[in-house]
């Protein structure tokens, strides 16, 4: 015959047991989420027509990080959007190197410059941000890459690492302490502007599910061993309380 009491005893407690690994389970998850403070800024890195889809450098799934980002923007105070604006005839544009093409590259005064198609000329409809993007609350929009002779992936400084664009003395005396950057491209400019961020000396996050990236000959694989390297904290949208 059976012991009907021991065994519902040993069932409750192996029930309590797997109860307390529950919820040690979801304690430990949600240690691991990120919570942005008044002190975090969102930053949206170049969601442009000439990185989206029919863009004159259209960067592949570009159009899907837009409803990632317009749906974060909700948990931030802070939020900053860049726009690459280049002039007509920009020394990053291939067509302004006479025999060469797109994706080649060339050496300029700062070193090495990969030559694009022309994009995002100023003031061109190519140029504008999406128009699906929503961030009504966007504080600042930083313009980068207008020295006709110099180009500048990142939103802090141009490509001679020197030149400011003022947007850490922005962040600063606002009393920023933490990035989160999403946006075009993964490889170019979300990478140079989170690694300048903590050049800066700000804590960043790149946000990857909502970045693409060109790829161009292992570009993507290089930027996260360099982002990393430099302590830029990748992580997903769903990553943030
Ligand atoms: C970018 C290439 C050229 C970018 C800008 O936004 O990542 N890439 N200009
Ligand atoms: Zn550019």
């Amino acid at each position: 015959m059976s012991h009907p009491h021991r065994r519902i005893l040993l069932q409750s407690g192996a029930a309590l047991g797997l109860l307390g690994g529950l919820g040690f389970a979801a304690s430990a998850l949600a240690a691991s989420k990120v919570k942005p403070s008044a002190k975090s800024a969102l930053i949206v890195v170049d969601v442009q027509n000439c990185f989206l889809d029919g863009g004159t450098l259209a960067v592949k799934g570009g159009n899907e990080v837009i409803p990632i980002i317009n749906k974060l923007a909700a948990q931030f105070d802070n939020i900053v959007v860049t726009q690459d604006w280049h002039t007509a005839g920009h020394a990053s544009f291939a067509s302004t190197h006479a025999g060469k093409k797109p994706f080649e590259t060339t050496k300029l005064s700062y070193g090495t410059q990969v030559l694009w198609p022309d994009h995002c000329v100023q003031g061109t409809d190519d140029a504008a941000l999406g128009k699906e993007l929503k961030l009504p609350t966007a504080q600042l929009i930083i313009r980068k890459g207008f020295h006709k002779d110099m180009d500048s992936y990142s939103a802090f400084e141009e490509a001679d690492h020197k030149t400011p664009t003022g947007l850490a003395g922005y962040l600063k005396s606002r009393g920023i302490k933490t990035l989160f950057v999403t946006g075009l491209a993964t490889d170019f400019c979300v990478a140079w502007t989170a690694m300048d961020g903590r050049k800066a000396g700000f804590e960043v996050y790149v946000i990857e599910d909502a970045t693409r990236a060109i790829d161009l000959n292992g570009s993507l694989a290089a930027a996260w061993k360099q982002m990393s390297a430099k302590g830029v904290k990748r992580i997903q949208s769903g990553d943030i309380a």
